[in-house]
């Protein structure tokens, strides 16, 4: 789809001082001190023939810009894809914060979201096996706030001064700087085999979660356990989570690794095109309140960044929504200069002493200043806060702002004093007075030593077929290792969280299954006793939390999914239209793919155009497929491999499939027929496998709907 200009969302922030007109539409071409350019096309010189002349101003300054266009990439979360929105109340917080934009329903507050991975950089893949960066800022009118989260609950480690050893760990190896966007090599696993701690997060990133159908189907949580604080100076402690509308969806991981050929923005193009086609993407914002009195009732602990609380034990809250409505103008200016930091907060919201937590509110402001390389990289359009910045900072590289007069100093008599601190209530922040009486300490607190029980509450409230995916995922990855010690280290910490996960995944590996007594936690004090600093068991009272499967999720609408029609000429035209009609009309958008561009003209001689060939299409970028009748179009696709190849693969990738008419006999020529004729068993299993011969369009949006149809993978694998 070609870029177009997304109307102005009326809610969004307007960063406009520094926006340029369309493109200079209409106006003269200048040099940047304004100077109206004559010859664009030819640098200065001796002669038509002769050299270029040192004199030539212009032709260096438009060099030299673009020698400088880029900048250092995000060190993490380099690859992103951003948009605008607004976020709107719909419960009140004014018991547990003081927060003005979580105070009255219905008040909006116009966001900016930065979705990414982790490890690839910014031109890596969308769809690697990662988590994925969910970060929002928030322009209140009291400032800034940036919840800073990720796809994941969880995080790998408990201690910020390891995230560095974590990122070197998966980054590209430094000798060769491969492999590129994945974590499928000895290092990352070496320091995973050596960090027990990890195993939770671990257990999210092997699973589905980590490949992602499309970035608007994808959870967001705050990780940390924060603090909300109210009006009478009162605390609690509180988790955040961003509930996606469309529900949480996944593609499999041999789709995910085509699609990375296929089309490597497949998210970025994804969300794009649903904001240029007014599908705004939704969240549902919620909350976990935890009173301060209850800190202490639970098996793990609330500073620990590798635990979750299970929504069993305390229930999210819906408290408002988001909806993303406005694609960036300019990729640079906005999604890739926005700035975020855990400690962009406003008044009522506040830190815990979580560890991992303490460490970020150091890193982010220093990484802006490699990154975007001035102390005032607040002052980039993307990252001004709507409420006003008076203070006594000065100068600095590239200052935007002029001040004025004598003063930059406090206290001073000049200004009377201005600008002045405000007073609590009026919105000055004053961090929450928690009592902290202790020893000066380099250590752990013995209460972040369980490492797999929720390892293994994740795993046993999957679904069968999500735990063999999760199997797959291990196979695949620690396959990739050139070390075997590794691989059985690993294992050998599995045994830990399920002794049948283990078994499987040494199965796969060809090795048998290490004792645990053999995983060693290396993350030890040089004094420190090794006994002293091995994982506790604990045993959780929750076997299973239905929150964490997605097969729980929502599953009853087709809006905005893709779905691929396989024609040529002779189609039916009616048997088309009925379809393509109805999957649009419930929110589906169609795509009419046929052996080569132009027109097809259908077995009534109408021309209908052709959206993609079969050179251009692949069914990993669609949900489901649809084979119209009409005898001689299915003739011609018949002869056409890459058709027969397209329904094999969507048929290996469980999607729904129909087919009317004539076009059911393309099907036996594919896996799904193949299948159908081999069991014979009746119309309603292929129903219930997502193959519809000859069906109402309602049960193919039911289908659709559904996802996926994993059984198909129970009941013997497919060539595709
Ligand atoms: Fe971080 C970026 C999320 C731990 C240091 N982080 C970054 C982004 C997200 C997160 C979503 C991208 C923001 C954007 O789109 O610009 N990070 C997390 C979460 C964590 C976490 C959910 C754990 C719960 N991060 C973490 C630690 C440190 C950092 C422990 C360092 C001690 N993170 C950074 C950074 C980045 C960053 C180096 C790189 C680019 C940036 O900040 O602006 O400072």
């Amino acid at each position: 789809m070609k870029p177009s200009k997304t109307k102005k969302a009326e809610n969004s922030k307007t960063n406009d001082l520094a926006k340029n007109t369309e493109n200079g539409q209409g106006e003269f071409l200048t040099t940047n001190q304004g100077l109206r350019i004559n010859d664009d096309q030819n640098s200065l010189k001796a002669g038509e023939r002769g050299a270029t002349l040192l004199e030539d101003f212009q032709l260096r300054e438009k060099i030299t810009h673009f020698d400088h266009e880029r900048i250092p990439e995000r060190i993490v979360h380099a690859r992103g894809s951003g948009a605008h929105g607004y976020f709107e109340l719909s419960k009140s917080m004014t018991k547990y914060t003081k927060a003005k934009f979580l105070q009255t329903p219905g008040k909006r507050t116009p966001v900016f979201v930065r979705f990414s991975t982790v490890a690839g950089s910014r031109g890596s893949s969308d769809m690697a096996r990662d988590v994925r960066g969910f970060a929002v800022k928030f322009y209140t009118e009291e400032g800034n706030y940036d919840l800073v989260g990720n796809n994941v609950p969880v995080f790998f480690i408990q201690d910020a001064i390891k995230f560095p050893d974590l990122i070197h760990a998966v980054k590209p190896e430094p000798d060769s700087e491969m492999p590129q966007a994945a974590s499928a090599h000895d290092t990352f696993w070496d320091f995973i085999s050596l960090t027990p701690e990890s195993m939770h997060t671990i257990m999210w990133a092997m699973s589905d979660r980590a490949i992602p159908r499309s970035l608007r189907m994808i959870e967001g949580f705050g990780v940390h356990t924060f603090r909300f604080v109210n009006e009478k100076n009162e605390s609690v402690f509180v988790k955040f989570h961003w509930k996606p509308v469309l529900g949480i969806h996944s593609v499999t991981w041999d789709e995910a690794q085509k699609i990375s050929g296929k089309d490597s923005d497949f998210h970025r193009r994804d969300l794009w095109e649903a904001i240029e086609t007014g599908n705004f993407p939704e969240w549902n914002f919620g909350v976990q309140i935890v009173e301060e009195k209850d800190e202490f009732k639970f098996d793990f602990d609330l500073l620990d960044p590798t635990k979750l609380i299970p929504e069993e034990i305390v229930p999210v809250q819906i408290i408002g929504k988001m909806t993303l409505n406005r694609n960036p103008d300019n990729f640079f200016a906005e999604t890739e200069q926005i700035a975020f930091h855990p400690g962009h907060v406003v008044s009522g919201i506040d830190f815990s002493n979580d560890p991992l937590l303490q460490g970020r509110l150091f890193s982010y402001t220093d990484t802006q200043l490699s990154r975007l390389g001035s102390p005032n990289f607040h002052e980039i359009p993307i990252n001004r806060p709507i409420a006003p910045v008076h203070n006594n900072q000065r100068d600095g590289h590239m200052r935007q702002t002029i001040n004025t007069g004598q003063s930059g100093y406090n206290p001073n008599t000049i200004v009377n004093n201005s600008p002045v601190q405000a007073k609590a209530m009026e919105g000055g922040f004053v961090s929450y007075n928690e009592r902290i009486d202790s020893n000066k300490v380099r250590a752990r607190s013995k209460s972040f030593f369980d490492h797999f029980s929720q390892a293994t509450l994740f795993y046993n409230s999957q679904s069968d077929v999500e735990k063999n995916h999760i199997v797959d995922a291990f196979r695949f990855e620690l396959g990739k290792l050139e070390s075997t010690a590794i691989r059985e280290r690993v294992v050998s910490m599995l045994t830990k969280v399920d002794k049948m996960l283990a078994a499987n995944v040494a199965e796969g590996l060809g090795i048998p299954v290490p004792k645990a007594e053999q995983f060693l936690n290396q993350n030890i004090p040089a004094d420190g006793d090794p006994k002293k600093y091995q994982p506790i068991n604990v045993k959780s009272e929750l076997k299973s939390s239905r929150a964490l499967s997605m097969t729980t999720t929502v599953k009853d609408t087709v809006k905005t999914r893709k779905i691929a029609i396989l024609a040529a000429d002779g189609v039916d035209e009616d048997s088309l239209n009925t379809m393509k009609h109805a999957l649009e009309a419930a929110g589906a958008s169609t795509k009419l793919i046929a052996p080569n561009l132009g027109n097809i003209a259908t077995a009534k001689g109408k021309q209908i155009k052709v959206d993609q060939s079969f050179l251009i299409a692949s069914s990993v970028l669609f949900d489901a497929v649809y084979v119209p009748g009409g005898k001689r179009s299915i003739e011609i696709l018949k002869e056409e491999p890459d058709a027969i190849h397209f329904i094999n693969e969507a048929y290996k990738h469980c999607k729904a499939i129909a087919a009317d008419g004539k076009g059911t006999d393309l099907l036996y020529l594919t896996a799904a027929g193949i299948k159908i004729l081999n069991e014979n068993k009746g119309e309603e299993t292929h129903v219930a496998y997502g193959i519809l011969l000859n069906r109402s369009s309602k049960e193919f949006i039911k289908a659709i709907a559904h996802h996926r149809f994993w059984d198909r993978e129970k009941t013997g694998k497919v060539p595709a």
